[in-house]
């Protein structure tokens, strides 16, 4: 223990309260010079690019934007999109391929993607899934604790926009809760025998994973979808690998 923390228990112990570590200056000049990701909570891109630094355990510092802070990300890159990555000693840039590849290339050990294009299967999967997870996923997401919505004003953006964005009021998505389920679970057994095991979707991990897992993680917002348990197993390994929490937590 430093001495500057050993002082900080012996002052609260005098005092009877279990005194907490403060965050030093030196820590915080620490992250400073870590990348930065910017990121909401719900965006399975960002979940791609998290995936990345979570597999090579690279450091770095994740900032989960407020989503109605427009300013923040239009002064970085120009517009209102997540995720965007400062690398710190170059630009910050936006698109979840771009920011794995750079991440993959110059943080942590050697590259462990290698280039190597998605399956078209699975490109083909997660398109089936575009056309209806929003519905299911988007009332949730707004009525969920996630970060991102920590503050009324992003509330208020995602109620919104949100059904703007979805064509259909969230209260209409809840609605057709039911038949969404059925597709979701039909959607989760198309996949079950895609996957190579219940760890990878191929031998090892790949950018099919980060594709898959990206898809898969708001899916566990929602309380009522049958998961076959090679898909279940898979979903909480990539979870526990890659440091990215599921939300069954906040499943409803
Ligand atoms: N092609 C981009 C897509 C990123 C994207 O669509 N991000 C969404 C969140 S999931 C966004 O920032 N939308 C603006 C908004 O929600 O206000 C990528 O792969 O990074």
């Amino acid at each position: 223990m430093s001495s500057e923390v050993a002082a900080t228990f012996a002052v609260g112990s005098a005092i009877g309260i279990p005194a907490v570590p403060t965050t030093t200056e030196s820590s915080i000049n620490a992250k400073k010079s870590l990348p930065k990701l910017y990121v909401y909570d719900a965006c399975p891109f960002c979940v791609r690019a998290r995936m990345i630094f979570g597999i090579k355990k690279i450091k770095f510092d994740l900032v989960f934007l407020q989503y109605g802070d427009e300013k923040t990300p239009k002064e970085l890159v120009g517009i209102k999109q997540t995720p965007i990555l400062d690398p710190i000693d170059s630009k910050p840039f936006l698109e979840s391929m771009d920011i794995i590849q750079y991440v993959d290339k110059h943080y942590g050990s050697k590259p462990i993607l290698n280039d190597t294009k998605p399956r078209d299967d699975i490109i083909n999967w997660t398109k089936n899934g575009y056309s209806f997870l929003q519905f299911l996923e988007y009332p949730r997401i707004a009525a969920s604790l996630l970060p991102e919505f920590a503050q009324k004003e992003s509330r208020e953006y995602l109620q919104n926009n949100g059904p703007k964005e979805i064509g259909m009021s969230f209260e209409d998505a809840l609605a057709k809760t039911p038949e969404l389920v059925q597709k979701a679970n039909e959607f989760l057994e198309q996949l079950s025998p895609m996957l190579h095991s219940s760890e990878f979707v191929n031998e090892e991990f790949s950018i099919d994973d980060i594709i898959v897992f990206s898809t898969l993680r708001n899916m566990t917002l929602v309380k009522f979808v049958k998961w076959p348990p090679k898909v279940r197993k898979y979903v909480e390994y990539i979870s526990e690998l890659t440091d990215i929490p599921l939300l069954d937590k906040m499943a409803m």
